[in-house]
């Protein structure tokens, strides 16, 4: 038996350093490596990473489209073939239109690989193409993107997992750390706070794995209503006198501003927890519980998911998560956390596949791209769009408004897309080239903290199959600029000139051992900050926090943060949640029926709601939006909030004759009108009505 060191390079950015227990060509076991240290935890998708690995409708041969978008008709060709087809559309829509009318999808999937990478591999093609329509932030982290920065003067921030020992207090904020991860390190380390009578509150409108099993308390908010709940704590910090006003004259900038909109002084409105409560459907003595423990115990690690901003006004729970941090003087504290997502913090310094500037420079916003696809420049996009090539993404099923999403592939000269499987994005392409997965190839990953893993190829691809980087190296050989794009190296090459630009001292000891661990396990980002600010001022105006900013109010913004209401109408009187599977990674694994089995998709529904509907456990409902409908079994549970709903993201699509949904693919039912400023994703924001089916 062999122990290869491969790294687990699913979209949960999690970034496990694992180990392939290895024989006659099959995968014994997968087990954790312990050079990673032993707060490190892998989880069921890199356990059985081999079922997708085998399983029976990969993808082995070049498809060209014969029959009618979304048929399904293809026929298997020749890589000669369809790699021709493939350069002569794409010259033809250059000629015809310029290289922007190419939009670029996809860029998750395996992102992490340093060579191997969804994003680098097709923008570098594209780039040396001529140029193409590009996307700005993406469907995870939009609205934080934008907002920390004015807030904190970089989107680095948050602290490694090992830092959070000292911590008093975790309140994980609409996190889901035991399904989604949120890093390698997290889960165990919160394990043994808790163990340590350490209180772990999540605030949450379902009662999920984290809270079940790594919470000690649960608060109930209604999806989206959680910056009131958010000034509401604060009102309550304030009230109470425990805000650290030393800290917060030393440190940040413009909190008078919001202390004033709290308190009402500003549009009249005193932010009790009762108005709170009327808002967010959390009980008001539930409110003032949490705010005195948060007040009263130091430090306190405020982690947010990202779900919080996937939702209308998504931005301003983002900055008033990090403005509740600083009342309370947990940003760059050790055992703190600086309110933002677990940790964006760089690992240790690698080399990657460069990625030359798009020589046409445009940009639409991701979460809006089937408009940029169906309104072009008519519509205020910069470009008029004609073909897509998608790689590493299933966006025609995980953008929301799925009907929208076909019709504008349906709208397209020409779509080329990579793929392991035929996924739904798939079978509205003219052409799908069969790749490799992570367990073909050597790679070098980030992981989800300060290290760095060296995945080393486990099988041989599967007959005909080739990596992205293989396949754009043989496109652009056809186009024109092969030397360009591959600049003379192997795959092994690049691999290894990426570590000799990097800290890593040796490739074979790296390759070998499979991670490298930073110097540092513990950071706390601004913690330089926090020791003499004089010295290490933030990057915002005032070097200081900058919970007002008016740079951020001649965005389109409040220049302090506040509460966007959120509204129902008597037609979707519930709201919607659409969070993640833990047997999925987004839409990946779907199509396995492994993993399908072991969360099957259901509406979850509140007794009280579904009685107002004659719902009963397993009984089919209709699901209505203004996008569409779904039809699914219902699943009746006081796990979900009364007056919220919740159907797990990342089912494949499929439709009745009617055009009702059947798989409970959710994005049936979500819109593509964006959270703003940030033009970020709202899936969490989405009204539905529920009926008998
Ligand atoms: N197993 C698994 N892990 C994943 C992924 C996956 O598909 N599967 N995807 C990965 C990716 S791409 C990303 S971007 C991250 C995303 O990470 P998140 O965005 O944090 O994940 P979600 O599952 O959408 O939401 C987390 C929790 O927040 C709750 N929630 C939903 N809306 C709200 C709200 O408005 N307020 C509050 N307080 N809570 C809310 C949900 O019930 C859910 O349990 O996860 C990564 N991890
Ligand atoms: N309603 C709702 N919608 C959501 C979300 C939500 O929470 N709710 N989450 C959003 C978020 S945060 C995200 S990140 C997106 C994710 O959506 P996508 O980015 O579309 O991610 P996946 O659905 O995982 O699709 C990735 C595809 O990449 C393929 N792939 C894997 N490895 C490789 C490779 O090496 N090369 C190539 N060419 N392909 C590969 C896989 O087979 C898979 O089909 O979904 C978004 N959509
Ligand atoms: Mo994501």
């Amino acid at each position: 038996m062999r122990r290869i060191p491969f790294a687990c390079n699913l979209d949960c950015g999690a970034g496990c350093a694992l180990i392939a227990e290895y024989e006659n060509n099959k995968i014994l076991r997968v087990t954790e490596n312990p050079l990673a240290g032993e707060y490190l935890a892998g989880c069921i998708r890199g356990y059985q990473i081999d079922r997708a690995q085998h399983a029976q409708d990969r993808l082995t041969k070049p498809l060209i489209r014969t029959g009618p978008r979304g048929s399904g008709e293809y026929k298997e060709t020749t890589w000669d073939e369809a790699l021709d087809y493939v350069a002569s559309n794409l010259l033809k829509i250059r000629e015809q239109y310029g290289p922007e009318a190419v939009l670029h999808l996809g860029g998750s999937g395996a992102s992490r690989g340093t060579l191997h990478n969804t994003k680098n591999t097709v923008v570098r093609f594209l780039s040396l193409y001529g140029g193409y329509t590009g996307r700005f932030f993406s469907y995870s982290t939009a609205a934080t993107t934008y907002a920390t920065p004015f807030v904190l003067g970089t989107n680095q921030a948050g602290v490694d997992a090992d830092s959070l020992e000292n911590s008093k207090l975790i309140i994980l904020w609409g996190a889901n750390v035991v399904d989604n991860r949120f890093g390698s390190l997290l889960e165990k380390r919160l394990r043994e706070l808790k163990s340590r009578g350490v209180k772990i509150i999540v605030v949450e409108p379902r009662r999920t794995r984290t809270v079940k099993t790594l919470g000690t308390d649960w608060v109930q908010v209604y999806p989206g209503t959680d910056s009131a709940l958010m000034l509401a704590v604060l009102y309550e910090l304030l009230r109470n006198d425990l805000v650290q006003r030393d800290y917060i004259e030393k440190y940040s900038f413009g909190f008078n501003r919001l202390e004033e909109y709290v308190t009402g002084e500003i549009d009249g409105v005193p932010k009790t927890p009762e108005w709170a409560e009327a808002i967010c459907g959390t009980p008001s003595n539930r409110i003032r519980w949490l705010a005195k423990l948060y007040g009263e115990t130091h430090p306190t690690a405020l982690i947010p998911g990202l779900s919080i901003q996937r939702t209308l006004g998504g931005e301003e729970a983002v900055r008033l998560s990090v403005a509740l941090q600083t009342a309370t003087g947990n940003i760059g504290v050790t055992g703190g956390s600086s309110g933002t997502y677990i940790s964006t913090l760089p690992g240790p310094a690698m080399g990657s596949l460069p990625m030359p500037e798009n020589p046409k420079g445009i940009e639409v916003p991701t979460y809006t791209w089937p408009h940029a696809v169906l309104e072009g420049k008519a519509g205020g996009f910069p470009s008029d769009i004609k073909a897509v090539y998608n790689v590493g993404g299933n966006y025609l099923n995980q953008g929301s408004d799925i009907k929208l999403n076909i019709k504008a592939f349906e709208s397209l000269e020409f779509s080329v897309c990579h793929e392991r499987f035929l996924t739904p994005t798939a079978l509205y392409c003219d052409v799908v080239l069969p790749v490799t997965t992570f367990l073909e190839r050597d790679d070098i990953i980030r992981g989800g903290g300060n290290f760095i893993l060296y995945s080393n190829k486990v099988y041989d691809p599967i007959s005909d199959v080739k990596s992205d980087y293989e396949i754009f190296c043989l496109l652009s050989e056809r186009m024109g600029f092969g030397d360009a794009y591959s600049e003379g190296r192997t795959m092994d090459g690049w691999l290894r000139k990426f570590v000799e630009d990097s800290e890593v001292p040796d490739y074979e000891e790296f390759k070998q051992n499979g991670i490298h661990l930073g110097l540092d396990q513990k950071r706390t980002a601004f913690s330089d900050f926090i020791e003499d600010p004089d010295k290490y001022p933030l990057n915002t105006p005032s070097g200081k926090i900058q919970i007002s900013s008016e740079t951020y109010a001649r965005t389109g913004g409040s220049a302090f943060p506040v509460y966007k209401p959120v509204s129902l109408s008597e037609e979707y009187p519930l709201r919607m949640i659409t969070p993640k599977s833990r047997y999925r990674i987004n839409s990946t694994n779907y199509n396995i029926a492994w993993f399908r089995e072991r969360e099957e998709q259901a509406l979850w529904i509140h007794p009280v709601d579904a009685e107002k509907r004659g719902i009963t456990e397993g009984k089919q409902v209709l699901i209505s939006s203004p996008q569409g409908a779904v039809l699914i079994e219902a699943h009746v549970t006081e796990d979900m909030m009364e007056g919220v709903v919740c159907l797990l993201e990342g089912a494949w699509m499929r439709f009745n004759d009617e055009g009702v949904e059947v798989n409970g693919s959710v994005n049936v039912l979500t819109s593509t009108v964006p959270t703003l400023p940030s033009h970020g994703s709202r899936t969490h924001s989405v009204n539905v009505q529920v009926q008998l089916a």
